[in-house]
């Protein structure tokens, strides 16, 4: 954040410079996030992949809470939260990935824009709707035990194994090789099945998509991203 003393402001303002610097501060967007989200994970380490730290601050919020700093932003409250320099809101994950894009080159852009035939947004979507259904699966298990529906478990448990062996094909395939939509999206689900949704064992029978994973987290941006431990 910027800061300066009374003599700098004074002196820098003689230069024009305090009305540079306000003006560039401005132009901040905010990206509210939770340290455990691996959505808003995806667009963290889409802000900094794509070298926009100058441009995007991270604010970290309290989700279910009724004081929550987003919930003047976005009713809702979910992360991840674009607030724009207007004050405009995106929210979703999707569409804050399209916006960061176009802040950018178009061969930077992490979700392509169809010149492949919509492979890149088709390999995105589907880790995305893995993510989902593990999304669902976690919430499940929050619950107090007699509120747990085992047959929702036993549904998203199955789907998971299920897109999760198909991930292991394409990443034989070559897919998921570059460091685009779907790549950023791979990391953040199996970094949150790795530290916050421990009770599946998805390295189990999927060496390949387990290699996959392991180079894979070499990246800074997964690395500066690490999500706590949960008890799940
Ligand atoms: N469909 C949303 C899902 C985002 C989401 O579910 N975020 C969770 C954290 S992982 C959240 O904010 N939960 C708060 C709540 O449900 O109130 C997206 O693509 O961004």
């Amino acid at each position: 954040m910027w800061s300066l003393g009374r003599s700098e402001a004074h002196g820098a303002d003689k230069l024009g410079l305090v009305s540079g610097a306000l003006k560039r501060y401005a132009c901040l967007m905010q990206l509210f996030h939770s340290a455990g989200s691996p959505y808003a994970r995806i667009a963290r380490m889409a802000v900094l992949e794509l070298g926009l730290e100058g441009r995007v601050s991270f604010i970290e919020t309290k989700l279910r809470d009724p004081a929550s700093s987003l919930l003047p932003h976005n009713p809702v409250g979910r992360v991840p939260s674009l607030v724009l320099a207007d004050g405009t809101t995106v929210t979703e994950t999707t569409p804050i990935l399209m916006v960061l894009d176009s802040l950018v080159a178009p061969e930077k852009r992490l979700l392509g824009d169809g010149a492949d035939g919509w492979k890149r947004l088709a390999a995105y979507g589907r880790v995305l709707g893995m993510l989902d259904g593990i999304a669902v699966w976690n919430r499940e298990l929050r619950r107090p035990e007699h509120e747990r529906s085992p047959g929702v478990i036993a549904l998203e448990e199955t789907r998971a194994a299920r897109i999760a062996a198909a991930l292991q094909d394409d990443v034989a395939k070559g897919v998921y090789a570059a460091p685009d939509a779907g790549f950023l999206a791979l990391l953040a689900v199996l970094g949150y099945c790795e530290r916050r949704h421990r009770v599946w064992a998805w390295r189990d029978g999927l060496p390949g998509l387990a290699s996959w994973f392991d180079r894979a987290s070499d990246r800074p941006s997964f690395a500066a991203t690490m999500p706590p431990v949960s008890g799940i």
